[in-house]
């Protein structure tokens, strides 16, 4: 079954974005991978859906976080803050103020797909924290960590329920592959959303504004400025909803009638028919039991898990455990 979100085979590294395209979108049923909503214009919707009402996600994190930062950094005691999709790179502030409260400094890596996002947040976090060493890496998380070289007393942000987008077969060996970026001791602290209330779900993935139904139908736009695509966006009605079997909101694209569809750079013609189907984003919601479930084997181990008072979101600080650790 191919959902989105899932992590591409190791011999995937040097796809190019049409190469990805082409395998997804003749799938059965067709998807594209989430990660392509992130193009300029897509990077600065999803701003605008962490300020929806209906988007509890980010100030619930934001909360927790600026609450626990000070515990989060006495136990890690880290050197280095490595943020894994560092988006707006907002909250990697309250970290380094905790940081600058410990009397610690500190050095920041910024992981993310769009170098727009590092190279933004790199100088915003840089006039804020003249002392703190900042470096950025473009890539897609789910393969080029090797990207980010040797450390040593890192704690590694994976914020956001940004986890949620990785198909749950394939959250082990992605945590696998960060721990092995990791020493004995180092810390990951992971965004996660909980399980709640369908309706309370939906609500963020179906706001009022019909923000998120553009930041879904932007993935064809970006499809047809980056590979010469024509799809005919505005023939695509955005679909949300909560699968409670697989404990994930999947977004979807339905075509409100039957299109023809070419993808030059990708050496693609399709054929949709009306009501057909691209999903384009799982986001699983979790449970501490069910996250603890993705641990085994991993490295890792669940030191502390914080939450806001109506356990909305949760904060997993996972540490890396003593023993050495074995790749397959
Ligand atoms: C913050 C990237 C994880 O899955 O909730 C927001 C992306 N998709 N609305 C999420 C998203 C639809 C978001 N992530």
């Amino acid at each position: 079954m191919a959902v989105p979100g899932r992590v591409p085979p190791l011999a995937a590294a040097a796809d190019t974005m049409a190469d990805e395209v082409r395998r997804t979108l003749t799938d059965r049923p067709p998807w594209l991978p989430c990660k392509y909503f992130y193009d300029d214009r897509g990077s600065a919707l999803f701003e605008r859906i962490t300020r929806l009402p209906e988007y509890y996600l980010t100030r619930t994190e934001e909360a927790l976080l600026a609450r626990i930062a000070d515990d989060v950094i006495a136990r890690v005691a880290p050197a280095e803050l490595v943020e894994l999709g560092s988006g707006a790179g907002r909250k990697v502030g309250l970290l380094l103020d905790a940081m600058a409260r410990a009397g610690r400094r500190a050095r920041l890596v910024l992981f993310d797909i769009n170098s727009l996002f590092t190279d933004a947040a790199a100088g915003r976090i840089a006039a804020r924290f003249p002392d703190v060493e900042i470096r950025g890496v473009t890539g897609d998380f789910t393969r080029d960590l090797g990207a980010l070289g040797p450390g040593g007393s890192r704690l590694a942000l994976f914020l956001a329920s940004t986890i949620g987008n990785i198909h749950p077969d394939d959250v082990p060996r992605f945590l696998r592959r960060v721990a092995s970026q990791l020493e004995p001791g180092d810390g990951l602290l992971v965004g996660v959303d909980l399980v709640k209330d369908a309706a309370r779900l939906e609500a963020a993935y179906n706001d009022r504004e019909g923000v998120t139904a553009e930041f879904n139908r932007n993935i064809l736009r970006h499809l047809n400025d980056a590979l010469g695509a024509d799809f005919d966006v505005a023939a695509w009605e955005h679909v949300a909803f909560f699968d409670a079997e697989r404990s994930w909101i999947e977004m979807r694209l339905r075509a409100g009638r039957d299109c023809r569809v070419r993808i030059p750079a990708a050496d693609l013609a399709l054929e949709f028919r009306a009501g057909d189907e691209i999903s384009t984003e799982i986001s699983c919601k979790y449970t501490r039991l069910s996250l603890g479930r993705m641990l085994r084997g991993t490295g890792l181990r669940l030191d502390r898990w914080y939450t806001d008072p109506e356990q909305l979101f949760a904060l997993a600080l996972l540490r890396r455990e003593g023993a050495r650790l074995r790749l397959a």
